[in-house]
């Protein structure tokens, strides 16, 4: 017998954000995600309860500042800082167009209503899907959904300290009601980034919930 879903989905008021189910996130991927697959299938059985889902998509120039490869005698995984603050090295990842950068096979939400790339700015890296690293300049997820009428966001996807992190956060900032289904997420964990990530979750106010909360 399944338990009664603990939330109900309210289809006017809610939407599911689904982050970076990208083949790069994914293990074999230039930027692997460890069991950011195991993701995937519940991504999917997760959008089946919503009639708004709106996905994300890295989408870097091969130019990027946020490869490794594009700063002289540095390595993945290391730190520099830019005008607009601490930035990490990361392995050339999701490269416009590649496929990388394409979605995982498997995921199916073919009633996703939009798809928000980000990273596109070769000077400037954006883990949020709504303000890019510096801070400032918005994707435009915050207006478009406010203008369709969305107040709740939940948000599953890859990786949970990173761009579902820094996505939930400025959700938050925007004034929607937050939560991260933690079970369909899957982290990096870049010294220590995921226990400080949910201790800045937490204090903002996100929801820590868990699928079987929305499935049942
Ligand atoms: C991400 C690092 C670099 C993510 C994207 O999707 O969490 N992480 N680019
Ligand atoms: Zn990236």
């Amino acid at each position: 017998m399944t338990a009664e879903p603990k939330f109900r989905i309210n289809q006017a008021d809610d939407v599911l954000l689904v982050v970076d189910l990208q083949n790069d996130f994914m293990p074999g991927g230039a930027l692997a995600v460890a069991h950011g697959d195991e993701v995937v299938p519940l991504a999917n059985r997760l959008a089946r309860l919503f009639t708004h889902v709106v996905l994300t998509q890295d989408w870097h120039p091969r130019a990027h500042i946020s490869f490794a490869e594009n700063h002289a005698g540095r390595k993945p995984f290391e730190f520099i800082t830019l005008p607009y603050g601490e930035q990490v090295l990361w392995p050339v990842h999701c490269v416009q167009q590649t496929p990388g950068a394409a979605f995982h096979r498997d995921v199916d939400i073919p009633h996703a209503r939009a798809v928000i790339r980000k990273g596109h700015h070769q000077h400037v890296d954006s883990y949020s899907a709504f303000v890019e690293a510096d801070h400032t300049t918005p994707t435009g997820l915050t207006g478009y959904l406010r203008d369709t009428g969305v107040k709740r966001v939940w948000c599953c996807g890859l990786a949970t300290d990173f761009c579902v992190a820094w996505s939930s956060l400025d959700a938050c900032a925007a004034g929607f009601d937050v939560a991260v289904i933690e079970d369909a997420t899957r982290a990096i964990d870049l010294n220590g980034s995921l226990d400080a990530a949910w201790r800045e979750m937490n204090a903002a106010g996100v929801r820590r919930v868990r699928a079987a909360d929305l499935l049942g």
